[in-house]
């Protein structure tokens, strides 16, 4: 390509009258669209029913920060005259963190956590056959003495679960055992041939008068045939609250319950008057025979059978919901995992809706469940105390739950100590964690003898020898993350050989990892932190290859079962933790695949990717673009078609195959088939010609970048820069910006890009561009620039979080510059961050007449600093 001035030299008089009409500065326009100011009056006494929270939007809105203060729910409930002989509680499943309650203006209860469920006796507060004010006043204040202080996941606030008002007999199984099922079940000795049960009831006599009643206890087995009846005979105390009634027996043959056959019997007990024969009080719960252990060379054992144990955690929120959700997203989520094959759950990282451990329960998936004391502890035992109040929560509400097997309690505890390990104060706050931890540790054994403990630690050894915690549980959970906060999957199997060197005697899981996928971002060069589909599938390809081939993981929880709201984050989706296996609305990503294919014996194929449903790329030979693909199958191979026409036949290693597609122009059909089932995927296909030809439609680049970024809502793909060749398109100058964080040099900007949803877009860049040419024919065009600035104008380290978003900031740097579009000027002194700021998507379109063959070269001229562009649109308007 000549250059533009000396172009009209060597160019016909046509041409020469045609470009000095356009060099003579033709009138152009371009947008003004951004950071315009606009107001918009609060909503108050709005109607809002439970699960309910006020975080929904703004934790994920372009504001930092959420609300995180005190909100009021009101409302008349009418209470009936009946109900004036009864005892009445009201039962929260949860509500995020502190709750007071009252009624008809009297203060009926207060409860701190957000976590666990909790209830009120609230008899004395009511007026019969009347109309009573409830009042709840929710805080999801920041409190440093209730836990978690800080964490990667929101703090939504609301009542979030459903709350009931449970009316009872004045003498009733007791519900005020910190909100348990008053009942609990214990199954001590299990084998084979038989179990022993113990069953504890509490009952409450709320009356004045002391009460003989009869305790009946009826077993049912799996097949609901009655199995075993006792009956007992208590005389309860006038006032008396939580008379524990103890009762044991044995089961011959037990139907056990294990992952394939979750088979639960039910305990059915009801409360009996002995005076009038009057029945007070009944319930059903329902328990499981099984028994277990954790070895710490060979793993985990259920019913003296192995098991590794592959599964996922999970966090309680949804795409647009936040953690308000109904129960049947809930069931939906376990129902998720065992679709995949998962027979761990690590309910993560503290106690969730009731419905997960009873699904957990039913599907036959193991479990751990924890308080959520995460990244660091206050020295205080007010927090020590609230931390031991949540685990005996934790433990009574979820005692009876067969498919539980540990119980955990600290995440993370050394990754944010107060102090840094020079300071002198960090040597008693490292004794301060060790002292909570034994305390909490003692508590747990105290109130539940048959489960494990777990304490999950990050990758840092020193930091929990500093607080010598590795004695202190009896399980070790590593949440480990090499080759996504640092460099090199390897260095995952380093850590592990180090650890098991030093620590060869306590049983060991993976409590964590993953890697945070967009799966609008796909790469032919996959690398850490791009957030492609890509680099995703490489991570969990290697740390699952390493956790099967180690005896000692008993198991492995990958991080996480969904993507997840965590507001300081400002990933490829700002406010968003990607490392889900399945988004934010459940829809699965690759590696939900590859974990199927691994764990389910059904035969199963799935293409890799099928939601990249619009490829683009340069031409590879005449009319063709060649990709790979992959494809995941629990079979030996899998044959292949494309638009109907066998590709052949490709062999299955570890689960996996890949192929090169030929993928045509247009709509392409790849089918995968093997014996008993098969798999099909259209894409859309827009090949990019070596060289542009008069058919010319568009072209959508991402600059500083290797990754194809597919705008799902308009179908456009956008495709990675390239070097301008003579004939075609492509930058000329410049070099790709890359990110410095505290986890090195990343290749996009770990910023929240305001005023956008297309962020990774503009989280690359070229800096010191020179030009961006596109030899495109005679005719209108728009061309759209994107830019953001993305210097950090504020220390990220302020963040209360920052496991993943370390951006160093970068003091900002002044750029200006002209851009100049064949020869005419259009934007002159162009300053962003003087227009919108920094941080922000700006795009400026202009209408270009292209009148000659020389087609569009844009010009980026420095007047201060250096030029930028982070993405390029061109389209043919006609
Ligand atoms: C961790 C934390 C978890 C985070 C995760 C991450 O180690 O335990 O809460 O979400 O890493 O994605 O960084
Ligand atoms: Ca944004």
């Amino acid at each position: 390509m000549i250059k533009a001035s000396t172009r009209a030299l060597c160019a016909s008089l046509f041409l020469f009258l045609a470009c000095s009409l356009l060099c003579a500065q033709t009138p152009f326009k371009y947008t003004i669209n951004e950071a315009w100011k606009f107001s918009k009056q609060q909503r108050d006494g709005e109607i809002v029913s439970f699960p309910h929270t006020w975080n929904a939007q703004d934790a994920k809105d372009d504001q930092p920060g959420f609300y995180r203060g005190k909100s009021t729910y009101k409302k008349n409930i009418y209470i009936p005259i009946s109900y004036k002989e009864k005892t009445i509680y009201i039962c929260f499943e949860g509500a995020n963190q502190v709750t007071d309650l009252y009624i008809n203006g009297h203060h009926a209860g207060q409860h701190k956590g957000g976590y666990t469920r909790f209830n009120f006796e609230i008899s004395k507060f009511l007026k019969w056959n009347d109309s009573n004010a409830f009042e709840i006043v929710v805080t999801n204040v920041h409190d440093e003495m209730i836990p978690p202080l800080s964490a990667d996941f929101t703090f939504f606030g609301g009542v979030y679960r459903d709350v009931y008002l449970d009316v009872r007999e004045k003498l009733h199984i007791s519900p005020t055992d910190l909100a348990s099922a008053g009942i609990y079940i214990a199954t001590p000795d299990v084998n084979n041939s038989e179990a022993s049960v113990k069953v504890t009831t509490l009952l409450n006599n709320t009356s004045n008068q002391g009460k003989g009643v009869v305790i009946q206890h009826t077993v049912y087995d799996p097949r609901g045939a009655e199995v075993y009846q006792t009956q007992a005979e208590a005389k309860i105390a006038a006032g008396r609250s939580n008379y524990a009634q103890e009762t044991g027996f044995r089961l011959l043959s037990p139907l056990l319950w294990s992952i394939e056959t979750p088979q639960l019997y039910t305990l059915k007990t009801t409360v009996v008057e002995k005076a009038t024969g009057k029945q007070l009080d009944e319930s059903l719960n329902t328990f499981g025979l099984r028994w277990y252990h954790f070895s710490p060379d060979k793993g985990f054992f259920l019913n003296g059978k192995h098991v590794k144990l592959i599964g996922t955690s999970r966090h309680q929120d949804y795409l647009n919901k936040g953690n308000a959700l109904e129960d049947s997203y809930h069931v939906q989520d376990i129902r998720l995992l065992k679709s995949m094959g998962g027979n761990f759950l690590r309910i993560s990282h503290y106690p969730q809706d009731p419905l997960i451990l009873e699904m957990c329960d039913k599907l036959g998936i193991v479990a751990s469940v924890e308080i959520p004391i995460v990244n660091a502890v206050t020295e205080q035992q007010e927090f020590l105390d609230n931390s031991l109040y949540m685990a005996e929560e934790m433990v009574k509400q979820n005692y009876n739950h067969p498919a539980l097997v540990i119980w955990s309690y600290m995440n993370e505890v050394m990754l944010r100590p107060p102090y840094a390990s020079t300071d002198p104060a960090y040597g008693a706050y490292c004794k301060e964690v060790n002292r909570q931890a034994i305390a909490i540790e003692n508590k747990i054994r105290a109130l539940d003898t048959s489960r494990y403990t777990m304490i999950a630690f990050h990758g840092s050894m020193k930091a929990y020898e500093d607080a010598q915690l590795f004695d202190v549980p009896m399980v070790i959970g590593w949440n480990l993350y090499q080759g996504w906060y640092s460099d090199g999957f390897h260095h995952f199997d380093g850590f592990l050989n180090d650890y098991r060197t030093r620590y060869p005697a306590t049983p060991t899981l993976i409590a964590e990892y993953g890697a945070d996928v967009d799966t609008r971002i796909h790469s032919f060069s996959p690398e850490r932190f791009d957030f492609s589909v890509e680099y995703g599938d490489l991570y969990h390809e290697h740390y699952r290859k390493t956790i099967l081939a180690n005896d000692f993981i008993a198991g492995a929880a990958i991080w996480n079962l969904n993507d997840f709201h965590s507001e300081p984050r400002n990933d490829a989706v700002p406010h968003i933790n990607s490392k889900g296996i399945t988004a934010l609305d459940r829809t699965p990503k690759n590696t939900f695949y590859l974990y199927k294919a691994y764990l389910t014996t059904e035969p199963f194929v799935k293409i890799a990717s099928t939601d990249w449903q619009n490829r683009s790329g340069m031409e590879t030979s005449p009319g063709i673009l060649k990709q790979r693909i992959k494809v995941y199958s629990n079979q030996q191979s899998v044959i292949l078609y494309h638009n109907g026409k066998k590709l052949g036949q490709i062999a299955i290693n570890d689960n996996i195959g890949e192929i090169e597609i030929p993928f045509k122009q247009g709509q392409n059909l790849i089918e995968a088939r093997i014996n008993g089932s098969m798999d099909s995927y259209t894409s859309h296909v827009e090949i990019i010609p070596q060289k542009i030809g008069h058919d010319f439609k568009e072209l959508n680049i991402a600059l500083g970048s290797r990754r194809f970024f597919e705008e799902k809502d308009t179908k456009t793909n956008w495709i990675p820069e390239k070097p301008y060749e003579m004939g075609g398109w492509g930058y000329i100058g410049g070099e790709p910006f890359k990110a410095k964080t505290r986890f090195g040099q990343l290749p996009a900007a770990a910023l929240n890009i305001l005023g956008t949803e297309l962020d990774p877009l503009f989280q690359t860049q070229r800096v010191a561009i020179e030009q961006f040419k596109a030899d495109v024919p005679f005719g209108k065009y728009a061309i759209y620039l994107y830019w953001a600035d993305l210097s950090t104008n504020g220390p990220a380290e302020s963040l209360a979080y920052n496991l993943g978003n370390g951006a160093i900031a970068e003091s900002t740097e002044e750029r200006v510059f002209d851009v100049v579009i064949n020869d005419s000027t259009v934007l002159e002194n162009f300053d962003i961050p003087n227009q919108v700021g920094t941080q922000r998507a700006i795009v400026k379109k202009f209408l270009v007449d292209v009148f000659d063959a020389n087609g569009i070269t844009i010009e980026f001229k420095p007047k201060k600093g250096k030029t930028i562009l982070n993405a390029i649109k061109i389209l043919k308007v006609n």
